[in-house]
């Protein structure tokens, strides 16, 4: 997978980029991701990237040619145009999935205030929001998206993570665990799981799961 970024912000992706599994996958040749600055592509002495709004109101939209410049530079026939957008269809697993099966991503980072309606019109092929919480700009949200979608890529996670999804994806939250030692502080770790009784273990388990769900949030459940 490709990966091109268009942001205001690009030291924001170093941190992420340079971690973990988005490292591995970058280091494996699995995902190429390429930040780029907007504001490199204006052409006036300020590089200018904003601008009031028509009809008045508060805040500041992005304009429209750095970004349409910098979406024709690096589009291409099987590219798919992401606009961060507090407005979007919100993500979640299965539409990261989706999203991991694509090859090229383009994906616009704006304002809070937002971007220019045209560049919706004629560049975005999806709206993408990670919640409904104010956040100053769009490269924050970005960074969530690369890192849900990109350790979906095949490669880029080992086994055992993979199958730590499963609960998840099944739409259940996650119920307690523990590791060593057994007693911490009188502390106990449950019996059933120092037993050795898979059956019992996995049982155990699923109860757990939806318990939890059904305490927390049991709209997964309905
Ligand atoms: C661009 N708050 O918020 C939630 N998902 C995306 C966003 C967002 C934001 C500001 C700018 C995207």
């Amino acid at each position: 997978m490709e990966i091109d970024v268009l942001t205001l912000f690009p030291r924001i992706f170093e941190g992420p980029l340079e971690e973990s599994i988005l490292k591995r996958g970058q280091n494996k040749g699995l995902a190429a991701i390429r930040v780029h600055n907007l504001r490199e592509f204006t052409h006036d002495k300020h590089h200018v990237v904003d601008d009031k709004p028509y009809g008045g109101g508060p805040g500041m939209l992005m304009k429209p040619e750095p970004i349409f410049e910098a979406v024709e530079k690096f589009r291409r026939g099987d590219s798919c145009v992401v606009l961060m957008n507090p407005q979007g269809e919100p993500l979640t697993q299965s539409r990261a999935r989706k999203f991991s099966e694509e090859t090229h991503l383009i994906i616009i980072c704006g304002h809070y205030e937002g971007v220019d309606e045209r560049v919706r019109d004629a560049l975005v092929d999806e709206d993408v929001s990670i919640g409904d919480y104010v956040l100053t700009n769009g490269a924050l949200a970005a960074a969530v998206f690369v890192d849900a979608v990109v350790r979906l890529v095949p490669g880029v996670l080992g086994d055992e993570q993979s199958a730590a999804d499963d609960s998840f994806a099944a739409g259940l939250l996650e119920g307690p665990q523990y590791t060593r030692p057994p007693e911490f502080r009188g502390l106990r770790v449950p019996d059933v799981l120092l037993s050795g009784n898979h059956e019992e273990v996995a049982r155990w388990r699923k109860e757990q799961a939806r318990h939890r769900t059904q305490q927390r949030r049991p709209e997964l459940l309905k």
